[in-house]
């Protein structure tokens, strides 16, 4: 596919993001400002734009046309800038203090102006380094409870909810996920990554036919159960904390997908963590639980409390509805896990295990604990029941 580049699009440079943010009045004619490019991600650029003498700062992210990750061999679509800034606009609404605070978007530019966080770590990192972030469960299971809800058809009529499936329909980045999450890993396939140790286990993978069922039926509720809009890519590094703040960033993926589908991304990268650390596990594991005890509570509240669909009232319904999230969810969480290993994109938690003998025996692990969640989906009824091994 060739690289279309929208006319009037140009890639930013330190140089042109320090005169943009001027232009846009960010910051006053004459200031004498500093730009960092910090994006580590896999897509985009990230310029923090800072004037020191008046201690501001904010942060000018741009799409590039193409998969940073990969190159321009891999040309991406620039609209999922405005997917990003829409979603966070959205999930402000009903989660004000979770997100970034966007100043100003850009449909050309692929940009989104927004609030710099540079005092926040990502949590990925902060977890690797040993630290652990106790609002975390809390913050993100009531974050997911109201986006989800208030997304969904309980919150809203029909003809609002379809118009917003229409306004996130995000096909191209969806495709990354359909590929590199459900699919490529459980096949013999050119954009898996895995070290030669693991071999064996992967190819009992790709042969293994009652894992690659319920991984296809996983497969189907992405891509066809519009539920409510998610992330679409919440794991632990779209995720930016302090010891008392937690914020959600890089919506880029997001779109109506299954309910089930964000809280199995964050379990899934919280269980990575929790495999390369085990004197963490049992806090992770523990965290795990309480994030879904939040979210239940408070999407029960809001059931009770916000409802348009007249069913909700019926008893039975809202704990079927919590029944299947929760089911879906760890067949999702087994899916990332898996994809982690020996996908294409890979975590710092796992690839950062110094020792090779101990980095192998931790993949291993990782691969049945993934195909664990996958085929025990239904029997696991309580979080409790989760082990490493
Ligand atoms: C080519 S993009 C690879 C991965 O990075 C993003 O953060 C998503 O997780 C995607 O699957
Ligand atoms: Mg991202």
């Amino acid at each position: 596919m060739a690289l279309i580049k929208p006319v009037g699009y140009e890639p930013l440079t330190t140089e042109s993001a320090i005169n943009l943010a001027i232009q846009l009045k960010f910051f006053p004619e004459g200031s004498t400002l500093s730009a960092v490019e910090i994006g580590d991600g896999n897509l985009n650029l990230v310029f923090r734009i800072s004037d020191l003498s008046i201690d501001k700062s904010i942060i000018i992210k741009q799409a590039l046309p193409y998969a940073k990750v990969v190159g321009e061999s891999w040309p991406l679509t620039l609209h999922r800038a405005t997917i990003e800034s829409n979603a966070l606009k959205v999930f402000s609404q009903f989660s004000k203090d979770r997100v970034p605070d966007v100043y100003y978007s850009d449909e050309i530019f692929a940009i989104t102006v927004m609030e710099d966080l540079s005092d926040y770590k990502i949590l990925r990192t902060g977890l690797i380094e040993g630290h652990s972030y106790e609002e975390v469960p809390k913050h993100i299971g009531t974050f997911i409870a109201n986006t989800l809800f208030h997304t969904s058809d309980f919150a809203l009529s029909p003809e609002d909810k379809k118009e917003r499936v229409r306004q996130f329909l995000n096909p191209e980045l969806c495709k990354i996920t359909e590929d590199l999450v459900f699919t490529d890993p459980f096949f013999d396939y050119d954009t898996n990554n895995f070290e030669g140790e693991l071999t064996k286990d992967v190819q009992a993978i790709w042969k293994d036919t009652l894992l690659k069922l319920e991984v296809a039926r996983l497969k189907k509720k992405f891509l066809t159960q519009s539920d409510a809009l998610i992330h679409g890519d919440l794991h632990t590094g779209s995720i930016f904390v302090t010891e008392q703040d937690t914020k959600v960033i890089d919506p880029e993926f997001a779109f109506y997908g299954p309910f089930g589908f964000d809280l199995g991304q964050f379990f899934a990268n919280l269980l990575l963590n929790a495999l390369a650390r085990p004197q963490a596990e049992q806090h992770l594991l523990g965290q795990i639980v309480e994030t879904w005890d939040v979210f239940t509570n408070e999407f029960k509240k809001l059931w009770y409390a916000h409802s348009q669909e007249p069913f909700t009232q019926i008893e039975g319904y809202v704990d079927s509805v919590l029944a299947e999230i929760l089911e879906d969810s760890l067949g999702f969480a087994g899916c990332e896990i898996i994809r982690r290993t020996i996908g294409l994109a890979h975590v710092a938690d796992l690839d950062g295990i110094q020792d090779d003998t101990l980095r192998i025996q931790v993949k291993r692990q990782a691969l049945s604990l993934g195909k664990r969640l996958i085929l025990q989906r239904q029997k696991i009824t309580n979080l409790k029941q989760i082990t490493l091994t």
